[in-house]
């Protein structure tokens, strides 16, 4: 790992996501981005993976450990660590000494697979204990700490060099503040787990929109080590109608000096992270200030040949203008976000008053929906089959837009409403989910008021 602070600096990516694993190939496209990238990691952590987590006692069949192998290989071949996450917390019994031997079992099938580095992770699971298991224990904190421990010396034993992480239940600052995981969870594990032990931290939030150098020096005081980065920022999993390719910010390179290392999970779908891990190797690698766009835009430059279809090239400023609709969890990028308001501007005027405004905006909308429609037409199909379903529904609205602009246009004075042939209730903007989401409308400061509410 160039750069870094540490010789032991982790730098790379999580697939610790929910949803569709990624395949061998995509992975191997991802360990090929991570060693041009000079990133040194890559965490198998994905949550689907039935057993990663959800039948974590089975041990693997012999084609599934010779995929395992493979993929171990792919990581080593290209000077990479593979790092092994298994997340027993569903359903382990913490006191029952036989979940260790199962845990063991799993691992020494994983060290002949020719893994090295491991983890062990306490994410997203119930915040309860049996009974016997809390008699033993006490707490929570207790109860993984142990295991984690206990798990942790025998794998030294076997492999001394072996990097192993832990990711605590309470996970975030907010998680921490609600107290999950019980009364002092993280300064019991701060204090219970040896400290060649890393632990994982996604920052304030899971989400987390910045993550300064004051928080994470908290952090590092409360865990009595400098924590490890699992960084959510473009992670889309929780969300199927988004998907981020804006630029890795809201982190400054100062941060590096801080922590034990970042990874980042990114996108379900994988050829949807090529902007994120490329700005991501860059602020690795930066050492003087960071400029979020500057590295958004020089990313965005690559990714373009990409962007063929079978009628010509698309253009960089239309790349740009699509990349911006779809930045980051908290903002658009700033083409997206002008529009935005150009159009809520409009539709909150009264027609009568529209002038050169509403024209503007239409030409501004055929673009950005042709190019939607463009797209379908990509000589890289896995690239459009990824983004597939999210430009159809952008398209569907700017139809809908558009139409909605040209007849309130056509006639400014009326009051009837106009209607669309093409978004007919039941079809448009139906099912349940779509039902349930009306219910409630969420607030900028995070609370929520009832449909009937005044
Ligand atoms: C999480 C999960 C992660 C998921 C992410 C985004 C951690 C440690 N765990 O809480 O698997 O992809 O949120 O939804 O982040």
């Amino acid at each position: 790992m160039v750069n870094s602070e540490s010789p032991r600096f982790i730098a790379g990516v999580v697939e610790g996501f929910y949803g569709p694993p990624w395949s061998p190939t995509e992975r191997g496209e991802l360990f090929d981005t991570l060693a041009a990238g000079e990133l040194n990691t890559y965490l198998y952590a994905p949550k689907d993976d039935l057993k990663h987590r959800a039948i974590w006692r089975e041990v693997y069949t012999a084609e599934e450990a010779a995929t395992l192998t493979a993929l171990i290989q792919g990581c080593t071949s290209r000077g990479l660590n593979f790092i092994y996450a298994v997340s027993p917390g569903l359903d382990i019994r913490y006191s029952d000494l036989a979940e260790l031997e199962r845990l063991h079992a799993r691992i020494a099938q994983m060290l002949s697979a020719g893994c090295e580095h491991f983890a062990l992770l306490f994410d997203d699971i119930p915040d309860r204990m049996h009974l016997a298991d809390r008699e033993a224990f006490g707490s929570f904190a207790a109860a993984q700490s142990h295991v984690a421990t206990a798990l942790f010396r025998w794998l030294r034993e076997r492999s001394p060099a072996a990097r192993f992480l832990f990711c605590p239940t309470p996970y975030c600052g907010r998680m921490a503040e609600r107290k999950l995981g019980g009364e002092n969870y993280l300064a019991t594990i701060g204090r219970e787990l040896p400290p060649e032990i890393d632990v994982l931290w996604t920052g304030p939030e899971i989400i987390s929109r910045e993550v300064t150098v004051e928080h994470v020096r908290e952090m590092r005081r409360v865990l009595q080590r400098k924590p490890l980065l699992w960084d959510n920022l473009h992670a889309n999993d929780y969300d199927g109608h988004r998907f981020f390719c804006g630029p890795y910010a809201g982190r400054t390179p100062e941060l590096r000096k801080e922590i034990a290392g970042v990874l980042l999970n990114p996108n379900c779908e994988f050829p949807l992270n090529f902007v994120p891990l490329r700005t991501f190797a860059a602020i690795v690698r930066e050492s003087g200030a960071w400029d979020a766009r500057a590295a958004y835009l020089a990313a965005m430059s690559e990714w373009l040949p990409r962007f063929v279809t079978v009628s010509g090239a698309v253009s960089l400023a239309d790349l740009v203008l699509l990349g911006d609709c779809y930045y980051l969890p908290h903002e658009e990028g700033p083409e997206a976000d002008a529009f935005f308001r150009r159009a809520a501007e409009l539709l909150t005027a009264v027609p009568s008053t529209w002038g050169e405004e509403a024209a503007a905006f239409l030409v501004e909308c055929a673009r950005l929906r042709e190019l939607c429609g463009r797209l379908a037409e990509l000589r890289d199909r896995p690239l459009f089959y990824a983004l597939s379903r999210r430009i159809w529904e952008l398209r569907e609205e700017l139809d809908l837009l558009e139409r909605y602009v040209t007849a309130r246009s056509e006639n400014k004075s009326s009051n009837a409403a106009p209607r669309s042939d093409f978004h007919l209730p039941g079809t448009y903007r139906g099912g349940l989910v779509a039902k349930l989401q009306r219910l409630l409308t969420p607030r900028a400061d995070g609370s929520f008021t009832p449909l009937s509410a005044p």
